[in-house]
């Protein structure tokens, strides 16, 4: 399993003054970095690649769609624009050396329409990710559906409902994230939860119940890392924490006070507590 850290903490887009992170994220000893993505034709996806590559450090990214983006819309206008804007955050995702695409990519966050998922939307959004298909292929970049929790999303929640996705899109470049923080939140057992995916879990989010210092709440690292070596996952263990962006104020993680952790300590004391659980 490799070793990675989300930019999420420290920002929510990646601009050129964050490139000096990348030398201490591999000092820090992480194998990747995961940069989040809004708008890719927004990055300096140049200076990022070289950056990378200067540094010895893998690139993944985290997709958060944009507004005017939402594959599962009754409008088709705003699909096919859905489609586009995923083709383009592949490209992006390629431009830049990376081969892991993830996120909660079926709908914006907190898209919430007031109805149960229908069958209608569960087509939309199944065949938005088939019109992508060609495109991993052609680039070699993995899509990773993230499932988030009841206050994100109504529409992917839960692993097994991630899967299922996954099996209707049926794409060998296509499979789930499982983010422990979402876990915690909507599985009964998020140990059984990731050890059922198998094959398709592609990605892992390690984030603790309150997004603060791994090891510090609720959720059962041991027991997820444990599932995940018995299932023989060879991807990435992805630290996630959120904050710091305070000039954004609606930022992902919807922290509304700074965590009790710093960003760098969230990496560095998170990545001594996983390699002190045998990572
Ligand atoms: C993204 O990885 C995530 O976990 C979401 O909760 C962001 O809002
Ligand atoms: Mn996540």
């Amino acid at each position: 399993m490799k070793l990675g850290v989300s930019g999420f903490a420290w920002m929510g887009s990646f601009e050129e003054r964050h490139l000096e992170l990348l030398g201490k994220v591999r000092g820090w000893g992480f194998d990747g970095f995961e940069i989040p993505m809004f708008d890719p034709a927004k990055l300096p996806v140049a200076a990022m690649r070289r950056g990378f590559e200067e540094n010895g450090l893998e690139c993944t990214i985290c997709a958060i769609l944009p507004a005017g983006v939402n594959p599962i819309s009754p409008d088709a206008g705003v699909r096919k624009r859905s489609v586009e804007h995923v083709k383009a955050c592949v490209e992006t995702a390629a431009e830049l050396g990376a081969h892991l695409l993830g996120g909660p990519l079926y709908a914006p966050i907190g898209y919430l329409p007031g109805h149960r998922p229908t069958a209608e939307e569960w087509t939309r959004g199944v065949e938005c990710f088939q019109g992508v298909g060609e495109y991993l292929t052609q680039h070699d970049v993995t899509l990773s559906i993230e499932p988030v929790n009841r206050s994100e999303t109504f529409f992917l929640r839960r692993a097994e409902e991630g899967r299922r996705f996954c099996e209707a899109i049926g794409h060998p470049l296509v499979g789930v994230t499982i983010d422990t923080f979402h876990a915690h939140i909507e599985e009964k057992d998020t140990v059984a939860a990731v050890g059922a995916l198998g094959a398709t879990l592609r990605h892992m989010h390690l984030s603790e119940n309150d997004r603060g210092l791994l090891g510090s709440g609720q959720v059962d690292f041991p027991g997820v890392l444990g599932a995940l070596k018995q299932i023989e996952y060879d991807g990435y263990l992805m630290i996630e924490g959120f904050g710091y962006a305070a000039e954004e104020p609606t930022a992902p993680g919807w922290l509304w006070a700074d965590p009790a952790v710093s960003p760098e300590a969230m990496a560095s004391d998170g990545l001594a507590y996983l390699k002190g659980l045998g990572a």
